[in-house]
C-alpha cells in the first residue's frame, strides 16, 4: 500500500552526477492536496517540499490511484495525524536523493519481519501507530509556514513527495505509470490475498465480499490460481458486470435475500466455500465471510480495513472444527512476497499481459480534480480513479 513504484531514468537514484547534488539541496514549491480536517474536502495548496535527507528519495509524482483506505483517513475510520498529504498508490520518477541512497532499496531488510521468509510488514511501517512523519520524526512538507504530515510513508497526492529509500521500488522504465500505480496498493493487495495469503487452489470455490478495486483484484487472483467457482457479493449490483468480466462465475446481492447471506452461500456451496474474502471493511461482513467458508476446510481472509477501535466477538467453535481465519495487509507485499522482488515482478507480469489492470481503472482525472475522484468512490460509481499530474 505504501509501496511507491518509482520509475527511474538511467537509475538516477544510483548516480552521483552534479545536477543531483545541486537539486537535492533545493526546496521545491509545488501543488499538493492537503486534508486539513477530517470529513472535509481536500484543498489544493501551494506547498514546500524540503530536500531529501539521508536515505530519502524525492519523487516527481506521475500518477496515483485513489483507494478506499485514503477515504478511511478522511472519515476517521483510519486515524492518522492531520493536516496531511494523503495518497499511497503512486508511481513517479526519482527527482533527487539524499545522502547514503546507494540504490533504491525496498524494506529495511534488517528487522525481524524483513528477515522472516513469509512476512513483509517491515517494522519501520507508519501504519500501525501512525506518526505521520518520516522515520526521523519530521515531515518534508510545509504549507503556509505549518508542517504538514505524511501519510503511511508515501503521500502521493502531491506533485512532489519525499519517501524513504526503504519505501520505494524501481520498476521497468517502459511501464505505463498511470496504470501500474495500482500495483502500489489495490491490485497487489487483492491479487496477493488470493494467491499468497489464502493460497487459492485449482478447482476450488471462492467467495469475495466487496467488488471495489481491491475485491476485483482478489477475483483476478482467484482466477489466475485456477478456482472453478468465484461467487462475488456486493450490495451495489452495478459492480456485477465488471466482476463477471474479470472471472466471477456468479454474482449475488445480499439485499435480494431474506435469510442471512452466509446461509445462502453455504447452501450454494455444499456447506461452505473453500476460500472467502472480506474486502469491504465492515465487522458484520467479516463475520459473514467467515461463516461462508466451510467449517472444517475453509480459509477466510480479512482484507478490508475495519473501523477504528471496534472489535469482533466470535464463538471459538467457529474455528474449532478446522476453519482458518487470516488477515492480510497489502496482500502479497506484506505476507508472502517480499516487496523488493514482488513489485517489479508484478510490473513485469503486467507488461507480459499475465493479468489486466485496465478494467480496474474506470476514471482518469487531472490531480486537481481529486475531490471529484472521492465523490465518485463514495457514490459507488468508480472502481479506481487514477489522478495524473
Ligand atoms: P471500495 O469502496 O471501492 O469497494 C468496497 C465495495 O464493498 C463496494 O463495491 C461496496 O458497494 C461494497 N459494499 C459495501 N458495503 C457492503 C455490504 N454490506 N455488503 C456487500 N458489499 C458491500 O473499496 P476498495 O476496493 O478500494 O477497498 C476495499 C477495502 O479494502 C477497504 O476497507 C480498504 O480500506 C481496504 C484495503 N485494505 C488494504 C490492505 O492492505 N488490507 C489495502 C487496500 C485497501
Ligand atoms: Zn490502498
Amino acid at each position: 500500500m505504501w509501496k511507491k513504484s518509482a520509475r527511474t531514468h538511467q537509475s538516477p537514484a544510483c548516480s552521483e552526477d552534479r545536477q543531483h547534488e545541486h537539486s537535492r539541496k533545493k526546496v521545491i514549491k509545488c501543488k499538493a492536496a492537503v486534508l486539513w480536517e477530517p470529513h472535509k474536502p481536500f484543498t489544493i495548496e501551494d506547498i514546500e517540499v524540503a530536500p531529501p535527507k539521508a536515505h530519502e528519495v524525492r519523487i516527481k509524482m506521475v500518477a496515483t490511484g485513489v483507494c478506499r483506505s485514503d477515504d478511511h483517513a478522511v472519515s476517521g475510520t483510519l486515524i492518522t495525524p492531520l493536516p496531511a498529504v494523503l495518497g499511497h498508490e503512486g508511481a513517479g520518477i526519482v527527482e533527487s536523493i539524499g545522502e547514503g541512497v546507494t540504490c533504491v532499496k525496498p524494506a529495511c531488510g534488517k528487522c525481524r519481519i524483513c528477515k522472516h521468509p513469509e512476512s513483509n510488514f517491515c517494522c519501520q511501517n507508519d501504519l500501525v501507530k501512525p506518526r505521520g512523519t518520516l522515520r526521523d520524526g519530521t515531515s518534508r512538507f510545509s504549507c503556509k509556514g505549518k508542517p504538514i504530515h505524511n501519510f503511511i510513508g508515501t503521500s502521493t497526492f502531491s506533485q512532489y513527495t519525499v519517501v524513504e529509500d526503504i519505501a520505494v521500488v524501481k520498476i521497468d522504465e517502459a511501464s505505463p505509470l498511470d496504470k501500474v500505480c495500482l500495483i502500489g496498493c489495490g491490485f497487489s493487495t487483492g491479487f496477493g490475498s488470493a494467491i499468497k495469503v489464502a493460497k487459492v487452489t485449482p478447482g476450488s470455490t471462492c467467495v469475495v465480499f466487496g467488488l471495489g478495486g481491491v475485491g476485483l483484484s482478489v477475483i483476478i487472483g482467484c482466477k489466475v490460481a485456477g478456482a472453478s467457482r468465484i461467487i462475488a457479493v456486493d450490495i451495489n449490483k452495478d459492480k456485477f458486470a465488471k466482476a463477471k468480466e474479470l472471472g466471477a462465475t456468479e454474482c449475488i446481492n445480499p439485499k435480494d435475500y431474506s435469510k442471512p447471506i452466509h446461509q445462502v452461500l453455504q447452501e450454494m456451496t455444499d456447506g461452505g466455500a473453500d476460500f472467502s474474502f472480506e474486502v469491504i471493511g465492515r465487522l458484520d461482513t467479516m463475520t459473514s465471510a467467515l461463516l461462508s467458508c466451510h467449517e472444517s476446510c475453509g480459509v477466510s481472509v480479512i482484507v478490508g480495513v475495519p473501523p477504528n477501535a471496534e472489535s469482533l466477538s466470535v464463538h471459538p467453535m467457529l474455528l474449532l472444527l478446522g476453519r482458518t481465519w487470516k488477515g492480510a495487509i497489502f496482500g502479497d507485499q506484506l505476507l508472502g512476497f517480499k516487496s523488493k522482488d514482488s513489485i517489479p515482478k508484478l510490473v513485469a507480469d503486467f507488461m507480459a499481459k499475465k493479468f489486466p489492470l485496465d478494467p480496474l481503472i474506470t476514471h482518469v482525472l487531472p490531480f486537481e480534480k481529486i475531490n471529484e475522484a472521492f465523490d465518485l468512490l463514495r457514490a459507488g460509481k468508480s472502481i479506481r480513479t487514477v489522478l495524473t499530474f
